[in-house]
This record gives C-alpha cells, structure tokens and sequence, in this order.
C-alpha cells in the first residue's frame, strides 16, 4: 500500500492528500512530529535527506516533493490530471514554478509567520501575496482553471496556500475570481481540506 509521510498543517503535505484522495486512492499515513525534530531522524533522513514532509512510498517507490508526488500520481493513476502534450504540460509547469517560489515566498512565508512562528519579514510576504493574488485574479477573469482547459495538478498546486492565506494575514475579499476558483476546487469530488489554524495553535 502506498504511505505518506505527512503533517496535517503543512500546506505542502496538504497537496498530497488533496490529490491521492481526489484520486480516491487508499494510503497509509505516516505522521511526522516535526515539531519534536522527528523529521531530522535518521529514518527519514534517508527518505528525505532535505527533511521535508511530504514523502510518498509507493511500494518502494520513494518520492519526495509536493509536486514531484502530485505530478506523479497523476502520472500514475489520473494522467487527465496532467496531460501529456507539449502545450499542456508546458502551462502546468508555469504554474508549479509560481507554487515553489511566488507562493511559497508570499501567502505561504505570510502563514509560516502567524502559524508557526517563523522569523521572516510579515510585511513583505503580505506584499509579495497582493502581487501575485492580483496576477491571478486577473488571469482568471477569462477561465475557470489556472493551467488547461480543465482541472489539473497546477490546480492542486497552488491550491493550499492559497486558500489558507488568510490565516497569514492576507486577505481574500477583494479576489472574486479567485474565491470562485477555490470554491471549484472545494466541490470537486473527493476534495478534502487542510484544518484551519487559529494563530499561534501550532507553535
Ligand atoms: N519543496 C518541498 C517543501 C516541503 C516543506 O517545506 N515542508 C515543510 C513543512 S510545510 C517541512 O517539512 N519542514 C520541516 C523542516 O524544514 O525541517 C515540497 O514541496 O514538498
């Protein structure tokens, strides 16, 4: 059976059990303790030596990564999910680049602050967050997905964080589209989401 090496507040684990259970695949889930340090264990590091949830293992196929796990289930069991021609697969990785760096550095770092006590620049990851929300909005003025013509991993990508930015002090109400968009996601079958935080809970 497949395991999942998971934290249920990381957004990036998150992902993952977004799309195997949108996939409706049966798994085992692992959790890591990453606030007792467990991740630095020498068990996982040999799983992931960059100690990072999440980690698939499927039947020894060990992967780690948020996209690389996403994109390969897709491979693997839903390939509608992440087409195959040039075209598509070039849209979807222009939308897993913007997941690993614009979120990641805006709504994402912004949540990292509130959540779990990270020591980066609040303001400037709320900044960085307008600039991108304000892409994205706009790009969804003409289409109800962010990469293809039809739901995909870039969907599931950028997801998460998205989603829990308020939780980061960064506000949603001014993005229609975008909250349309989110609510697309939500009513997809198999949607399953990430528990809000209150901030601070997790520190
Ligand atoms: N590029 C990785 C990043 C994953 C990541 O940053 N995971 C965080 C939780 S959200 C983590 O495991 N942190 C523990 C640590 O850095 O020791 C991915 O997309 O999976």
């Amino acid at each position: 059976m497949i395991k999942l090496y998971d934290f249920p507040l990381s957004g990036h684990a998150h992902k993952a059990r977004l799309m195997l259970s949108l996939l409706n695949i049966e798994y085992e889930r692992i959790e890591v303790a990453l606030a007792k340090g467990e991740q630095q264990s020498e068990h996982f590091l040999t799983l992931n030596p960059f100690h990072h949830v999440p980690v698939l293992d499927d039947n020894g196929l060990v992967i780690r990564d948020s996209n690389a796990i996403i994109t390969y289930l897709a491979k693997k069991y839903g390939t509608e999910w992440y087409p195959n021609d040039a075209q598509s697969s070039a849209r979807i990785q222009e939308w897993l680049a913007v997941s690993t760096k614009e979120v990641s550095e805006g709504p994402g770092a912004a949540r990292l602050v509130n959540v779990f006590g990270a020591g980066l620049d609040h303001q400037a990851a709320i900044e960085k967050s307008h600039e991108l929300l304000t892409i994205i909005e706009q790009h969804l003025s003409s289409r109800e997905w962010i990469a293809i013509d039809r739901v995909s991993v870039a969907d599931i990508a950028l997801f998460t964080y998205i989603a829990h930015a308020p939780e980061g002090d960064v506000s949603l109400e001014n993005y229609p589209n975008i909250n349309a968009w989110l609510a697309r996601i939500e009513a997809l079958e198999g949607f399953v989401g990430m528990p809000k935080t209150a901030v601070g809970l997790a520190v």
